[in-house]
């Protein structure tokens, strides 16, 4: 496609700005993808033997502005961040390498294809600005994979951790596998044998979670009567005549033969015809698993090798502030930084529970398209998001309404948001939504259509609110009345 050669085109012309620098000064987002991202541009520039350091952003505020402008004598190479925020940088010899929604989009000069920005010390590789999907097809990580595979052939040993960084950003949930300029990378990875494409179960915790919490906690799609319901979850495996302890210790999906995954795969897509899901959800089910093979460590049993428990144990490292832990795993440390990156994760297992109890205690306030809760300062405010999209999909919410979570950070508000493909499919665009609402309170917010997030000022939160229900009620009623013969589902 001449989008994806486009992209490349522009990656290359990237690469050779890298392999030009004397000095790169890389910053990057502290989530999965971000320290993905951040690792690959740090493997790149040492192994052209370039004088680099690194930075991890939790966002774009002032203070990280004026960071990143401290380094105008360096080639700066941002990750995961920054497309919203292009104008703040004219001057500065800059890439960005990013898959959110660009501040604006001029269409004339894309389709130029020549000079995507007035300012042309920056290099803005971002899909949106070639007409691709940056929320499915592109993460960060295989956008920047794109420009360290342009910079030299043996980067292409990068491509299992840019993997890593597109599923982190559930890029693979829509179809239930990677697609698009995402596909370009798997085959890299494949080829290189860093990463293994299986079948199977697209469950979280194949092989960490004991079976009856992995069905209690399947999410992405959710289980009708199982998910949220340890008992229930119980029910079903002894329904099935499934044998869920041994030696002690209950298995784990690695751990049961083919036959009892068959027996558990069955029947929930049984149970979800009976409640007439979609055939779509009921495919993703089942799906592409990515097993990552580190080419350069040794083998540590402990290091999970499923692409989405990866990520997790990156995420657990930036929700933790431990952002250099996470990226040494991803450059194939194991030892001490995989029992630091695990003991993350089990804090963070715990935090999320205990979170997801006082939320629902709490209960969701009810607005006319959305519906939030506020944690205050009861968790850390990198963890909100999550609870928001397991929130999403649990009984408690009303479907249909995006969601809202709140949490006190930093002596200010940390607002995410999530609503479902269904709403995007209908007009949702979180990314422009709370983007307007949190300006009109005087803060910053930006993301994807389906997931985005805002900073406000304490005691803002209802202003901010309103603002956003009507814009979201907005988006979607608008769709619904320009809906044309064209547009109507065959
Ligand atoms: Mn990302």
């Amino acid at each position: 496609m001449d989008s994806h050669k486009e992209f490349i085109d522009e990656a290359k012309r990237i690469g050779r700005a890298v392999k030009g620098a004397s000095r790169i000064s890389i910053f990057t987002h502290i989530d999965a993808d971000g320290i993905s991202s951040g690792s690959i541009a740090y493997a790149t520039a040492s192994r052209l033997s370039i004088p680099v350091e690194i930075t991890f952003l939790k966002k774009l505020d002032d203070a990280a502005t004026e960071l990143i402008r401290m380094k105008k004598d360096s080639l700066i190479w941002l990750n995961d961040i920054g497309s919203g925020y292009i104008s703040r940088f004219s001057g500065l010899n800059m890439i960005i390498a990013d898959h959110h929604e660009p501040e604006s989009i001029n269409p004339v000069l894309v389709e130029n294809g020549t000079s995507r920005l007035a300012d042309s010390s920056i290099y803005h590789l971002n899909a949106h600005l070639f007409g691709i999907e940056g929320s499915t097809e592109i993460s960060s990580s295989t956008t920047s994979y794109f420009i360290a595979r342009s910079v030299s052939d043996r980067n292409i040993d990068l491509s299992g951790i840019a993997i890593v960084g597109a599923v982190g950003d559930l890029q693979d949930s829509r179809y239930g596998k990677l697609t698009g300029m995402n596909r370009i990378v798997l085959e890299d990875a494949v080829k290189c044998g860093a990463v293994k494409v299986m079948r199977d179960a697209r469950f979280y915790g194949k092989e960490t979670r004991p079976i009856t919490r992995l069905l209690e906690f399947s999410v992405d799609p959710p289980i009708p009567g199982v998910s949220n319901d340890h008992s229930a979850a119980a029910r079903v495996l002894d329904s099935l005549g499934i044998e869920v302890v041994n030696e002690g210790s209950e298995k784990t999906w690695s751990d049961l033969q083919p036959a009892d995954r068959q027996k558990i795969v069955s029947f929930i897509v049984q149970k979800m015809i009976a409640e007439g899901l979609p055939a779509s959800e009921i495919n993703s089910i089942v799906g592409e698993t990515y097993v990552v093979r580190d080419l350069r460590s040794s083998a540590d049993a402990r290091m999970p090798e499923d692409a989405k428990e990866f990520a997790t144990l990156l995420n657990s490292c930036g929700r933790y502030a431990k952002y250099e832990t996470g990226m040494r795993l991803c450059l194939g440390e194991r030892g001490t930084i995989l029992d630091n990156a695990l003991a993350l994760l089990e804090g963070h297992r715990k935090n999320v529970s205990s979170a997801i109890r006082m939320a629902k205690q709490d209960g969701l306030t009810q607005l006319s398209s959305i519906q939030y809760f506020h944690m205050q300062d009861r968790v850390p405010d990198t963890i909100v998001g999550t609870i928001a999209g397991i929130l999403l999909k649990s009984k408690e919410a009303v479907p249909g309404k995006v969601i809202v979570g709140f949490a006190f950070s930093e002596g200010k508000v940390k607002v995410s948001c999530r609503g479902s493909s269904e709403m995007v499919q209908q007009g949702l665009n979180l990314s422009e939504a709370i983007r307007r609402a949190a300006e009109s309170v005087g803060g910053v917010g930006g993301g994807h259509s389906i997931a985005a997030g805002a900073t406000i000022d304490t005691g803002k939160e209802y202003e901010f609110l309103s603002s956003l229900d009507g814009l979201v009620r907005g988006q979607i009623t608008q769709r619904e009345g320009n809906v044309s013969m064209t547009d109507l589902p065959e």
